[in-house]
């Protein structure tokens, strides 16, 4: 599978522009961390966000957890992201229908479409939910052009999560119905193989976040499960996720950097490099 190729050569060949570019700042960056800020106030966002750019591939926002989300956040997210090089991947989970969540993406309070490159569903609602998203980012007159794109919701880190089965052969089929918009998923391993009614192509190459990424700890009082980047990686991570085992760090900083390091390493491991 092309989870076997470097980023380098992903970045070459992807027919997705963003995913080419998300390939090429991991290259650049020698970095496929994604920091998960789950912060709450703009400030403690916008400084993990400047402390952490120059060892993070991409930052995740819950931009609807901040106590004072306002134009400021906006900019401050566009300017550090540009002055680091890094993609903005706000983790929305979008799960409604098609007229709501074109609404929720693209108007509305937060200006999700204004900001965030990577955006996320579940299929819950049905291949409709994705249908929607792609409309509206592939519109003549959306303002974002090619820069944006979708992750599904395949499968969920949480004790007892019933994104499963059924659920992420659906996730696998809208993937490959829909595949100038959506870059890959959100899961647990690379899902190439699952059974699907959509057949396979023989040059896809959807990208791969794995969340549920702790160096310190096996899982949270309300569920969570964690595994290492090591592990992560070896089952088809492309991007590790973690939040709290780095912005909780004693040194954010330090922290960040371990996970670049190990996460580098184990993909370097994988490509054989
Ligand atoms: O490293 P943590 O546990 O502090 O944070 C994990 C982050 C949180 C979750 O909302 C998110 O990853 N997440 C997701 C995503 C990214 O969609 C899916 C999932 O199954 N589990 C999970 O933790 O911001």
């Amino acid at each position: 599978s092309k989870s076997q190729l470097t980023y380098a050569a992903r970045a070459s060949s992807h027919p997705n522009p963003l995913a080419r570019r998300l390939f090429q700042v991991a290259e650049a960056k020698k970095s496929n961390v994604t920091v998960s800020a789950d912060v709450t106030t703009t400030a403690e966002l916008l400084d993990l966000a400047d402390r952490l750019g120059p060892y993070i591939a991409v930052i995740k926002t819950h931009i609807d957890i901040l106590s004072d989300f306002s134009e400021a956040t906006i900019t401050g997210l566009k300017t550090l992201a540009e002055k680091h090089n890094f993609l903005i991947f706000e983790d929305r989970k979008f799960i409604d229908i098609g007229n709501t969540v074109q609404k929720q993406y693209h108007q509305g309070t937060l200006r999700i479409s204004e900001w965030s490159h990577i955006i996320n569903c579940s299929v819950l609602p049905g291949e409709g939910i994705v249908e929607a998203l792609a409309q509206t980012a592939q519109a003549p007159d959306f303002p974002y052009g090619s820069d944006r794109g979708l992750l599904i919701l395949a499968e969920m880190t949480s004790k007892g999560s019933l994104a499963t089965g059924a659920y992420t052969s659906a996730s696998v089929d809208y993937a490959r119905k829909y595949p100038s918009f959506v870059l890959g998923f959100v899961a647990t391993r690379a899902l190439g193989e699952v059974e699907s009614e959509v057949a396979k192509k023989e040059d896809e190459d959807f990208v791969v976040f794995t969340t549920g990424v702790n160096l310190e700890s096996k899982g949270d009082k309300l569920g969570q499960q964690y595994q290492t980047p090591q592990s992560a990686i070896g089952r088809g991570a492309d991007f590790i996720i973690a939040g709290r085992g780095i912005y909780t760090a004693a040194d954010p900083v330090e922290a960040a950097k371990k996970y670049q390091q190990q996460g580098w390493e184990a993909y370097l491991a994988r490509v054989g490099g």
